[in-house]
């Protein structure tokens, strides 16, 4: 047998397979078949026992030798190949940093919560607490505490939705001033707004709709009057319409208040001066205000002697479509994104 021959075909039969070679599998297999235990170099060293004593050391060695050669070959593929894995799939998972990044739609609060916020955050400046109540409301707190008993024609301001007998989703937020009123026991004074959804039914158009959100105000102390209530109102204009607004008082009549008056801001438009959104009058109305009645005093256990209050009521929605010009008030309710999205805080 031709040792040297032998080893040299291996070794080229080997390296045909190395280059064939595309996975660690079948490497597996390669090594096992080269220089595993069965393999044909491996059994090459059987034939040292026919050999004379001074051959067997070469022989031995130029096996060895060779086994050597062909373990490296089998590494130096296997790191080819773990080098190829890993360049697929760094290629694979290669991030292109300049594509532009997806656009991620980001929400904002609803015009109407933002405005409620704002308005919020103005009267705790002044020291007003923040007071809720329930949307269904007695017929006692709606109305007759409020100074409007059943068979009062002030009940036809208000069309009002009834559950039951004495039961009815609140038409205003005044109720909440009622409540709070009796939670105080006539005993120390109020400062409060509520903010809240209320009901009414009246037919949906431009302007109006069945359900709307109002946020009155109550004061009552030992010494209240009609200049806080103009100062307050104030406020509120230039908070909503800018620091030029000058506001007016016109007589009016609520139940609950007397006096009672309405209040109108300078048309942030045309300054006064006259114009299509004012309808030449210089003057938008924005809520309705007043003293607090006797009646409404007397029957939430303050005593009238003692305490006056002013309160005042404002439409959420009137707010919002005077600051941005928004004409259709059903445009608060249709969850339009394109409506909504125009109103980023
Ligand atoms: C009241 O509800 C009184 N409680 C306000 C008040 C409180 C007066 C305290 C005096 C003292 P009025 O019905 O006018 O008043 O409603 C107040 C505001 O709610 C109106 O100025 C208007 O902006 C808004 N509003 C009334 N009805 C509707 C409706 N159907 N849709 C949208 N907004 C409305």
């Amino acid at each position: 047998m031709d040792l040297k021959k032998t080893i040299e075909k291996l070794e080229a039969a080997l390296k045909e397979e190395l280059e064939q070679v595309t996975t660690e599998n079948e490497l597996q297999n390669i090594k096992a078949k080269y220089v595993g235990k069965k393999a044909e170099l491996t059994g090459l060293m059987k034939h040292m026992k026919d050999l004379p004593d001074d051959e067997k050391p070469a022989f031995g060695k130029t096996i060895n030798e060779a086994k050597g050669r062909f373990t490296a070959m089998i590494e130096a593929t296997k790191q080819t190949l773990h080098q190829r894995a890993l360049d697929e799939k760094l290629r694979r998972e290669k991030v292109d940093v300049t594509l532009d990044a997806p656009d991620y739609r980001l929400g904002t609060p609803h015009l109407l919560s933002q405005i409620v916020e704002e308005l919020e955050d103005m009267f705790i400046g002044m020291g007003y607490e923040i007071k809720e109540g329930p949307e269904i409301e007695t017929d006692q707190m709606n109305f007759e505490n409020l100074n409007i008993p059943k068979d009062h024609p002030a009940r036809d301001m208000q069309d009002s939705l009834y559950i039951g007998e004495e039961t009815l989703l609140r038409t205003h937020t005044s109720p909440v001033q009622v409540r709070t009123m009796l939670e105080y026991g006539g005993t120390r004074p109020v400062k409060i707004i509520c903010p809240g959804k209320v009901y009414r039914r009246d037919d949906d158009d431009a302007t109006h709709s069945h359900q709307f959100m109002q946020i009155e105000g109550l004061v009552v102390d030992e010494v209240t009057t009609m200049s806080d209530l103009k100062g307050t109102l104030l406020e509120v204009a230039r908070e909503m319409f800018g620091p030029d607004r000058q506001i007016r008082l016109r007589p009016s009549y609520f139940p609950f208040t007397e006096p009672s008056v309405e209040v109108d801001v300078t048309c942030a438009n045309c300054d006064g001066a006259g114009c299509n959104i004012c309808k030449h009058t210089g003057f938008i109305e924005i809520l309705g205000a007043g003293m607090v009645n006797n009646n409404v005093l007397r029957s939430a256990g303050y005593d009238p002697e003692r305490y006056q209050g002013f309160a005042f009521g404002i439409g959420v929605e009137r707010i919002a479509m005077l600051k941005h010009d928004i004409e259709d008030i059903r445009n608060f309710y249709v969850n339009d994104l394109r409506f909504n999205s125009q109103f980023k805080r």
